[in-house]
């Protein structure tokens, strides 16, 4: 009955492939060459962990991400090293089959439950129903019994697009409903999607320490969220010596230069894109020419918007605010080695947004 979901895909992956995976998670886990061997074996055991994974409120983008990685095939190497039990997207079992599955592992199996999407908790929760059951009950039922809680994605880290204002259904992250989830760890993996490298890290983390990786204050793993997008951008040259994009498709543009002016938040937004990239060929937002749009911070629909639209104030250690963005590459210069600014302590709302200057 358990694994129902594996067999399901493309066969194993090769001991290469395997391997190339292994070296990747190590990487974005900041972990040295020495490390891989043991990893290897941690995610090679034959106690395979079960993982119930549950959707809710969601365009199922974040399992999307994961299958449609490749080089090597992520999901298939997590599918190796878990023993996924309900996946509803994937699953091959169905109807009373598949709900008899999820009572089977949750009653009578330890296992780690990875949440996709938002819970809507307006009217009673009837904004979101499964088997007849509403997303709070299903949560409610799984969550306590759960080892640990990955919230995969910025709905079920934050509440994502359904949370955005006016939030109609009351759409919230897992994280916000503490007397559901029986105070179990709960690991936020956002991004609208998140990059499947940072889910595999997590759990071969798990598997190879047997402990959930360090978080920051919003619960994110710190190796894949605790350096700012802007920090290692390969337009940020461009953006310390002001030369910058001014619309979409000028001739700046098409000279790579900084795409902060068109409303890049990479100086806002904290995660790994721009060193893990996505899709196995080496791309990201910023890398094919759109700006950031701050999709792993908190409630970014809120306010990180308009997405068009340049950040208002950028605070540079050492430099101060910077207002003016048509000076922000003169002010910078001799400003952008004072270092990095200190984890999470840059913060922008909507206000700052609207009440920017017009250039
Ligand atoms: Fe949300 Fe995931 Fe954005 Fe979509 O499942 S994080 S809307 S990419 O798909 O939940
Ligand atoms: Fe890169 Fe955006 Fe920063 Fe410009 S503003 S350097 S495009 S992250
Ligand atoms: Fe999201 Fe910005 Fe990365 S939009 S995917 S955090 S570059």
């Amino acid at each position: 009955m358990a694994d129902t979901v594996s067999n399901t895909l493309d066969p194993k992956l090769d001991r290469r492939g395997f391997l190339k995976g292994c070296t990747m998670a190590a990487a974005a886990l900041g972990l040295s060459d020495a490390m891989i061997p043991k990893m290897v074996e941690a995610a090679s055991s034959a106690e395979r962990p079960r993982v119930i994974w549950l959707h809710f409120q969601e365009c199922t983008g974040c399992t999307e991400s994961l299958l449609r990685a490749s080089h090597p095939d992520i999901a298939r190497l997590i599918l190796d090293v878990i023993s996924l039990d309900y996946h509803e997207t994937v699953m091959a079992a169905a109807g009373h089959q598949a709900e008899e599955n999820l009572h089977e592992t949750v009653e009578h199996h330890p296992f780690l439950l990875v949440v996709e999407g938002a819970i809507p908790t307006k009217d009673g929760g009837i904004y979101c129903k499964i088997a007849g059951k509403n997303a709070i009950d299903i949560l409610a039922e799984v969550a306590p019994k759960a080892t640990a809680i990955i919230s995969l994605g910025t709905c079920a880290a934050y509440g994502g697009v359904q949370a955005a204002s006016p939030n109609p259904t009351g759409a919230v992250g897992v994280e916000d409903l503490p007397h559901l989830t029986g105070g179990k760890p709960i690991v936020n993996i956002p991004g609208c999607p998140p990059n499947p490298v940072n889910l595999l890290g997590t759990i071969l983390h798990f598997l190879t320490f047997k402990r959930l990786p360090a978080l920051d204050n919003l619960n994110r793993p710190l190796f894949a969220y605790g350096r700012r997008i802007h920090d290692h951008c390969e337009r940020r040259a461009h953006f310390d010596e002001g030369r910058f994009v001014k619309e979409f498709g000028d001739e700046f543009h098409q000279l790579g230069y900084c795409l902060y002016k068109v409303g890049c938040k990479g100086p806002e937004t904290f995660a790994n894109c721009p060193q893990v990239r996505f899709n196995g060929v080496g791309v990201w937002p910023v890398s094919v020419g759109h700006g950031c749009i701050g999709c792993t911070e908190k409630n970014f629909w809120d306010t990180m918007t308009p997405f068009y639209e340049r950040l208002p104030m950028v605070k540079i250690p050492g430099a101060g605010i910077i207002e003016d963005a048509d000076n922000i590459g003169k002010v910078l210069v001799g400003a952008t080695a004072v270092g990095v600014a200190a984890h999470g302590a840059i913060g922008i709302g909507k206000s700052l947004i609207k009440g920017k200057k017009e250039e």
